[in-house]
């Protein structure tokens, strides 16, 4: 069944976009796979669902645009051609082509026309386009900086790719290294990123709003500014807390900071070199926020409170973090858990500035006091709650010109560099006497140079650099020998823009047909996992804000509405090759099938569940799909017969299942959709079984689960609808139209009495609830009843409500 159905489909193209704006346009996409090895559990789970979405769609007269793609950049390529001495081009075409093979024979609802992959040049011709692009708007630069460094990789990692200090690819101990590195600078768009979610909110997961916002980190307060006792120097410190400024009895600045370095004092060198040795083959991943250090060195000089003219002891310690405010704080023991915790280490003065509600002093509980209350030994801030104090302490900050307020974000600004050979390389070149110019367009792309296995080895200089041939170039400015930029881009850069591309495949004028994406985007419906719900939605969310400035789109926002799928598991645990526990995808639907699997995916549960494969029966969805085939062939009326005067019962509750399974795929309940087909199927069964197989009532109510069920287990509806007389294919057959007669649920009269006696009477339909039927009873009486109290009611739905007063 499944190789006839395909071959059909090959011929008839059902999923083909129109494009043609006969019908209105959705567009549907799903989170597009690396390819690495052939599909497995996951892409099934994943791939069923956008399915369901597409192919709902589509039945409900959409023109569905449902494109596929590969995330084809990466560094497992990169390792599999070192091992097997290939190029990675090879690895990866070879998985796209059997992935691509699964995706046919799993039947998902692509056009392919509009496939791409991002390691094609025609592909990464744009991704450098973009790139030059943002550079022009100042939005990309390079800049010297410590950054994460794995030793077994020789690559630099992001920051999220620091997993407890490891690498979370290889798992070695990452260490950090200066290097030019190129970033993208994301935190300029950080308000519009927090902002524009109020778009999204209630079509998003709110836990991926959540998530977004705490990555963004927005933190509102202010500099203050010390001075360094006997000198000219200033510490400036970030603050969320103005208004604890009385409380700092100290200052700590991050041991990686300059200032630090330049701040200490002679006979404390030693100490110190020795304590930013220690903390640099740590990694800052693990650090922030939560981490209570107590580790930390004199560095020997003192600062000069702004507001009382106090000294106080400035430190290092690694809980201060280099780069985010002004890597130098004001410590506030008092009302700071981690301050407190450092100053107990190393006996530093607490003093309490905000009255603590329940007395208790922090100097003798260890406890930091961060509630509201009174302030106490704050100059003019004395008997202020907390906001009113940080006004007053900024006024008196400006007045002498030692601070101001301020904002700091937790983002940084995206490191894009990557020293690996298998991404999109870098569209610059360095020239001795113009320095860094861009390629130009017209050259564009920069294409990959030809190295395969042992060549890509890390050596510690980025494989690229070791290709003299490829390196060498002529400047595009002036001529003279340059030299090419040798780092490739982070493959999410890749993955930034892909939804736009997918709106004109082929398009050869710009990275995508603006009038295309004006046709097409925002995507209607983004389905993918919960891992990326900070960082690729994050950054394609960027990419969506630059080009909206650069006037190419007029969006704020790529995704309308987005769905998170669970993952498979297995008894309760992830399934992971380590752990051995793997569910073999190719198995599974060899054993029961492509539409058994899916329906197993689907009837498990609500789709943000994870579904654990071993508490779910594909072998019963196998034996319900069988079932169901056998409907089509035991209808007994010829199509298109008139199904007025069939089965009142059964037609009703046919047209109340669709009308219903409309509701149920649009709020995503497609388990619960499933239940009811599943009723659907019974009650057929049960009049065919009675002898009624000609009854129109039994075709429409067949026919009506062929279509329903075609957004799940394609190749069952086909051969089904085929068995009912109908020409394939079934995905273009149209949702059935519900006949809202049939809908409306049969009522009765409902007796509302008084003490037993008659004092109104409702309409009500027959399967009303309790509870609902008392309180419209009480409506409809309310004047009879007026003050008097309801001692006692008694309720037969749906007939009688009898409310008993005193
Ligand atoms: C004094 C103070 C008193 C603070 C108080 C807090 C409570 P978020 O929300 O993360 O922005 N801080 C500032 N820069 C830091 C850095 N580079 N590394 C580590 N900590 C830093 O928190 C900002 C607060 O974290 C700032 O406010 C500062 O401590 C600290 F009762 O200043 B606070
Ligand atoms: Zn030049």
């Amino acid at each position: 069944m499944e190789a006839k159905w395909r071959a059909i489909w090959d011929v008839l193209n059902p999923y083909a976009v129109a494009d043609d704006g006969s019908r209105e346009r959705k567009y549907v996409l799903d989170m597009f796979p690396y390819p690495s090895g052939d599909l497995h559990m996951g892409h099934a789970e994943a791939f069923a669902l956008g399915d369901a979405v597409a192919r709902y769609w589509m039945q409900r007269g959409y023109d569905v645009l449902h494109p596929v793609g590969w995330d084809s950049f990466g560094l497992p390529a990169e390792n599999a051609a070192i091992t097997r001495q290939a190029h990675p081009a090879d690895w990866t075409y070879a998985n796209i082509e059997t992935q691509a093979e699964s995706f046919r024979r799993y039947a998902v609802s692509f056009d392919w026309s509009a496939r791409l992959h991002t390691s094609d040049p025609e592909y990464y011709r744009w991704t450098q386009w973009l790139f030059l692009r943002m550079r022009e708007r100042g939005l990309v630069y390079r800049q010297e900086s410590a950054v994460n460094w794995c030793p077994v990789d020789q690559t630099v990692l992001a920051n999220e790719q620091v997993v407890g200090g490891a690498c979370e690819r290889c798992g070695a101990a990452v260490t950090e290294r200066e290097l030019t590195q190129w970033f993208l600078r994301i935190t300029e768009y950080a308000d519009r990123l927090l902002d524009d979610m109020a778009q999204l909110r209630g079509r998003w997961p709110e836990r991926v709003l959540t998530m977004q916002t705490n990555w963004i980190g927005r933190s509102e307060g202010g500099y203050v500014d010390f001075a360094l006792e006997g000198g000219s120097e200033t510490i400036r410190v970030f603050t969320t807390r103005p208004d604890t400024l009385y409380g700092a009895t100290f200052l700590v600045v991050a041991p990686e900071a300059e200032l630090a370095n330049k701040l200490c004092a002679p006979e404390r060198r030693a100490e110190f070199d020795a304590y930013v040795a220690r903390v640099r083959a740590g990694s800052d991943a693990e650090r922030h926020p939560a981490s209570t250090s107590r580790t930390g060195v004199d560095l020997g000089v003192r600062a000069v409170h702004p507001l009382t003219g106090e000294l106080v002891p400035v430190w290092t310690s690694d809980y201060v973090l280099a780069g985010y405010g002004s890597s130098a704080i004001m410590a506030v023991p008092a009302h700071d858990q981690r301050d407190l915790d450092f100053a107990r280490e190393f006996g530093l003065p607490v003093r309490t500035v905000v009255q603590p509600d329940d007395g208790v002093d922090p100097a003798s509980s260890g406890i930091a006091y961060t509630g509201d209350g009174p302030h106490v030994e704050s100059g003019p801030a004395d008997g202020m709650d907390i906001g009113d104090a940080s006004a007053s302490v900024l006024r008196e900050l400006a007045e002498l010109e030692a601070g101001e307020p301020g904002v700091q974000y937790r983002l940084r600004d995206w490191l894009v560099s990557r020293q690996r050979f298998w991404g999109c390389p870098i569209p610059v070149v360095h020239c001795p006497s113009c320095g860094e110019v861009p390629v130009p367009d017209e050259e564009l792309p920069v294409r990959l140079p030809e190295l395969r296995g042992a060549e890509l080895a890390p050596r510690g200089k980025p494989p690229l650099a070791a290709a003299e041939d490829w390196v060498n170039a002529a400047c595009p400015r002036c001529g003279g020998d340059a030299r090419r930029d040798t780092d490739t881009m982070d493959t999410f850069v890749d993955s930034s823009w892909y939804f736009l591309r997918y709106c004109s495949p082929g398009y050869a004028e710009g990275p995508f047909d603006p009038e295309a994406v004006r046709r097409w985007m925002p995507v209607a419906q983004y389905v993918g996992g919960v891992e990326h719900a900070i960082l690729h939605l994050l950054y394609a969310r960027f990419f969506t804000k630059v080009l909206r400035d650069m006037g190419l789109v007029d969006f704020d926002e790529p995704f309308q509405a987005l769905l998170n799928q669970g993952q498979v598991i297995l008894n309760g645990a992830a399934m992971s090759k380590s752990h051995g526990n793997l569910v073999d995808l190719g198995e599974q639907l060899a054993t029961y099938g492509v539409d058994a699997v899916r329906l197993t995916m689907i009837f498990a549960g609500p789709p943000e569940d994870d579904i654990d494969w071993a508490d779910v029966s594909p072998a019963g969805a196998s034996r319900f799909l069988a079932r169901t085939l056998r409907l089509a062939d035991d209808v007994a009326c010829p199509p298109g017969t008139d199904a007025e005067g069939g089965d009142r019962q059964l037609r009703s509750l046919t047209h109340r299942t669709v009308a219903q399974a409309a509701e149920l795929a649009e709020a995503h309940r497609f388990n619960v959709l499933v239940a009811r087909l599943m009723e659907l199927v019974n009650a057929a069964r049960k009049r065919i079984d009675a002898g009624s197989e000609a009854d129109p009532a039994v075709r429409e109510a067949v026919e009506a689960v062929a279509v329903m069920l075609s957004l799940f287990t394609p190749y069952t509806a086909e051969e089904m609808w085929e068995g009912l007389g109908h020409e394939p294919s079934v995905a273009r057959a149209g949702w059935p139209t519900v006949d809202e007669q049939l809908v409306a649920r049969e009522t009765t009269v409902c007796i509302v009495q008084i003490n037993g006696k008659l004092r109104g009477r409702l309409e009500v339909p027959v399967d009303t609830a309790e509870a609902e039927l008392v309180s419209r009873a009480s409506e409809q009486v309310a004047a009879a009843l007026g003050d008097r109290e309801v001692v006692r009611t008694v309720a037969k739905p749906p007939r009688l409500v009898n409310f008993v007063v005193g």
